[in-house]
This record gives C-alpha cells, sequence and structure tokens, in this order.
C-alpha cells in the first residue's frame, strides 16, 4: 500500500491507509494507548486499542521516536484538534529508538533546552525538532532562490574545485592536504575560478559551494566550513556595478523570503522579514569612523572595524534611514586582498566594498584587477608572487574582460534572517576549531 503523508489524511476519512513516521508522544491508558504520530507534513494521534493483543502489544513496546509503519483507518474524532485519527490496524516497528534520547527535543520540553553543545553531539536528533527542522526548508529555499535569481539573469552556475593549488585568500587560514606526492589546499572561497569563468567568456557566473577557513576564530559568526555563495560579473564600469547586481538580488530573494515563511519567522524565531526599498545607504571607512565617533565609540583601529563598531554602526544607520542593509567602501588596499583593484586616483584605496546585515558582514565585493602588470605587482607587494600564483595570473593574459564581483556566507545570512544567536544554529552540521562532529568535540 502506497504511503499517504500527515497533512493528506483529512482527504482520506473513512479510508484505510498506511502512515509512515515517528512516534512524538506515547499515552499509554491502561487498555488504550494513543500514539502522536509524525512526519514532515505534519502530525496525527493514532489509537492501538487492548482488545487487538498483537497491535497492542507492539505498541505497548514502543518509545520515543521510534520510527513505526502503520496500516489503520482514518476515523471521525471530536475530542482531537483536527477532527480524525487513525485507528490502527497493524504496527510495524522499523526502528526502535533507544530510550532515554540523549538530548530533548526542543519544543517537546520547553523548560529543559539542552545545551547547545550537546545538542550539536547529536545533531541528527536535534534537527528532529519543529523548529529545526523549519529552518532546514528555510535554508532550502535561501539557497534555492539565491541561484533561480542568477539563473534568472542569465549567469553560468560552475562547479569551481575544492581542491587548490594556491591560496586564495590569506596564507594564514588555508588548510593543507596531501595530495598524492605533492600538496594542495582546500579552498578558501572559489575566488580564483570564478574568476576564470570570466576569462573563459562566460560573461557572469555564479557558484554555491563549501569553502574552508583554518581560523581559529572562537565566535558567534565564524566556521572552519562553510557555504559561500559567489557571483562574478564581467563588462563592469565600477565595482558599484556589483554593489548594484547584490542589492537587487537581496531584496528579490527576501521577497521570496517573506512571501512563503514571512508569517512562520515572525511566530517561530521572532524576526520580521524586512524587504528593503531603494538603494541601500553606503559609506565609506572614513565616513562610517566618523559616524562612530559621533556617536562616542571609540576606535581602535583605521583601516577596519570590531565586531562591536560594525554592531553600533548597524543600529545607527537603522535608526537614521530605517535600513537594516548598508555598504562599506573605500577601505585601505593593504587590508583587502591582493586581487582588488586600487583605485587610480588614490591608490592606498581599494575599490570594492563589504555588505552589512543587522550589524554583520554577510558580504564582501570588489572590482578585480584584470590587467595582468597590476596583479602581478599586487601580488608581489603581499609576498604572494611564487610559482603557484602563476597559474592564476595567467588566466588574465589572453584577454579578459573587467569584472568583479562578491560572496555571501550562506549561514550568515541565514543567522540573519532567523536572528539567531549563533551561526552554529543556522548550520547542518557545523565544524568549527574544537568540532569536526562529535569526536573531536570529546576530545576537548
Ligand atoms: P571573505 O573572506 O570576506 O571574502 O568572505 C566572504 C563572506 O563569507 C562569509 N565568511 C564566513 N562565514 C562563516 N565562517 C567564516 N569563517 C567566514 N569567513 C567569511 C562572510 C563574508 O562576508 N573571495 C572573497 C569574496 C569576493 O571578493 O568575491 C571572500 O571570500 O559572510
Amino acid at each position: 500500500m502506497e504511503r499517504i503523508h500527515i497533512a493528506k489524511l483529512k482527504n482520506h476519512i473513512g479510508e484505510e491507509v498506511r502512515v509512515r513516521g515517528v512516534v512524538d508522544t506515547i499515552r499509554d491508558q491502561g487498555k488504550i494507548i494513543f500514539l502522536v504520530l509524525r512526519d514532515r507534513s505534519g502530525q496525527v494521534q493514532s489509537v492501538a486499542w487492548h482488545a487487538d493483543e498483537e497491535v497492542f502489544k507492539i505498541a505497548k513496546s514502543l518509545t520515543h521516536e521510534s520510527v513505526v509503519d502503520i496500516i489503520g483507518e482514518v476515523k471521525e474524532a471530536k475530542q482531537v484538534e483536527c477532527g480524525y485519527e487513525v485507528g490502527i490496524k497493524e504496527l510495524k516497528i522499523d526502528s526502535l529508538a533507544k530510550a532515554p534520547l540523549p538530548i530533548t527535543i526542543e519544543e517537546a520540553h520547553t523548560e529543559n533546552i539542552s545545551a547547545l553543545d550537546k545538542r550539536l553531539d547529536y545533531r541528527w536528533v536535534d534537527l528532529r525538532s519543529k523548529k529545526n527542522s523549519l529552518m532546514m526548508d528555510i535554508s532550502t529555499l535561501l539557497g534555492q532562490s539565491l541561484r533561480t535569481y542568477c539563473f534568472d539573469k542569465g549567469l553560468i552556475e560552475i562547479q569551481a574545485p575544492r581542491i587548490i593549488s594556491a591560496a586564495s585568500e590569506s596564507g594564514a587560514s588555508v588548510f593543507e592536504v596531501k595530495y598524492f606526492d605533492g600538496k594542495a589546499y582546500l579552498a578558501q572561497s572559489p575566488q580564483f575560478h570564478k574568476q576564470m569563468g570570466i576569462a573563459s567568456g562566460l560573461e557572469g557566473v555564479f557558484n554555491m559551494g563549501p569553502v574552508f577557513r583554518a581560523e581559529k576564530s572562537f565566535t558567534t559568526r565564524h566556521l572552519t566550513e562553510y557555504v559561500s555563495f559567489d557571483v562574478e560579473l564581467g563588462y563592469i564600469d565600477s565595482y558599484k556595478d556589483v554593489c548594484l547586481f547584490e542589492q537587487e538580488m537581496i531584496k528579490s530573494v527576501l521577497g521570496v523570503m517573506k512571501e512563503k515563511y514571512g508569517e512562520v519567522i515572525k511566530e517561530v524565531f521572532g524576526a520580521e522579514v524586512k524587504v528593503p526599498e531603494g538603494d541601500f545607504p553606503m559609506f565609506t571607512v572614513e565616513q562610517a569612523k566618523e559616524k562612530l565617533a559621533e556617536a562616542g565609540i571609540e576606535s581602535k583601529s583605521t583601516g577596519n572595524f570590531s565586531p562591536e563598531e560594525e554592531k553600533s554602526m548597524g543600529e545607527i544607520v537603522e535608526e537614521e534611514t530605517g535600513f537594516e542593509f548598508f555598504f562599506m567602501t573605500d577601505y585601505p588596499h593593504a587590508r583587502r586582498a591582493f586581487y582588488h583593484m586600487k583605485d587610480s586616483e588614490n591608490p592606498s584605496v581599494a575599490l570594492g566594498f563589504d555588505l552589512f546585515w543587522k550589524g554583520l558582514e554577510i558580504t564582501t565585493g570588489a572590482q578585480r584587477e584584470h590587467r595582468v602588470g597590476h596583479l602581478r605587482a599586487n601580488a608581489k607587494e603581499r609576498g604572494n608572487a611564487g610559482s603557484p600564483m602563476e597559474e592564476y595570473f595567467e588566466y588574465f593574459e589572453y584577454g579578459c574582460p573587467p569584472h568583479g564581483g562578491f560572496a555571501i556566507g550562506l549561514e550568515r545570512l541565514l543567522m540573519k534572517l532567523l536572528n539567531l544567536n549563533t551561526i552554529l544554529e543556522a548550520t547542518y552540521l557545523p565544524n568549527t576549531p574544537n568540532r569536526l562532529g562529535k569526536l573531536l568535540a570529546r576530545k576537548k
């Protein structure tokens, strides 16, 4: 018999159906056992009666979260909220869950939420909660709508290699791996290969996939492996063309998210999805520092911002303009990647930007240096000019359009969308400096 999802049972009242799912709640009332079943579509009460000895014996042996396969009749039942329940005729245990569970599943026991670390140790149990299951739905649509936006704009999706021969960002944050008799690196970004897409005549490319950072950052916004959503656009006149593309993409994606999940995000996560209208405010680093100083926030460095400064700047901008987003431009070139183009009028400044949402950096972007002589010189300045870079430099030697692009950290985007406290909660199975699955966490 074909399985019917729980949400569809209302169309089968009076019929015999097959339901497969998990035992969410057990209420044993002596001669009758109520089993609340759960699948991804919803929940339904099912009933085992004492009179049916075989079914009753199996029901008695069940534990929470066991997986069952039931054949029964959908019957009207005024005492339950939905107005029907399933009278069990056949009950098979597909998988008996060990009791007790290692963690509480959040919404079932709201008083006793297991500490995050322990929940992450048993992420496959933790992800069963309604909140986390919803987080996974939203994450799916988020990635999909970013990809759809780029697809609709005619961009080409690439799958940049993840094992590469040269580090694209800083050499300090790269994982080295053995590659047969030599060595290779895990990509920190698809940076070089998205630019290769432009040199390949693809004109505009996007890439969504994992990237790796060997940074010992113990913060609420850093992972050692995260999903990067990258875009690279050819034939631009300025990095501002890139900002505009990203701005319109964000508006469109938030529109999609609000339409499908706006209400439930508010109800379950307490976050309001605001779809921005108009151009995002844009500030130079200098202007932002001035604004912060006016607000009495002291700065320790000149060319970048502490997390506290970023948060305060987010609050100030939102208060002044109503925007949760703002662009920051005119960073000192020395603090940016060597492949950013320098401002020809003021070469100490990079032609790039960051985008902030609710006080958190979610994007870095820039116009790239496509003139190979300049690019080599930039790399040399950073001591980055060795032979592993040669292949990258060659991408620009046989004709390459002016171009620029950006990358969004997908987990950071989801974290802000849902107002989560930490990026760990916005990640399927987070890897951090002290967590690589459960085993490394145990060695702490
Ligand atoms: P950057 O290194 O700034 O730029 O990264 C881009 C965006 O990726 C996210 N991010 C992270 N998310 C989780 N954990 C981390 N450790 C982490 N590091 C970065 C942030 C950040 O804004 N190649 C350039 C992009 C470009 O110029 O196209 C790059 O990777 O949201």
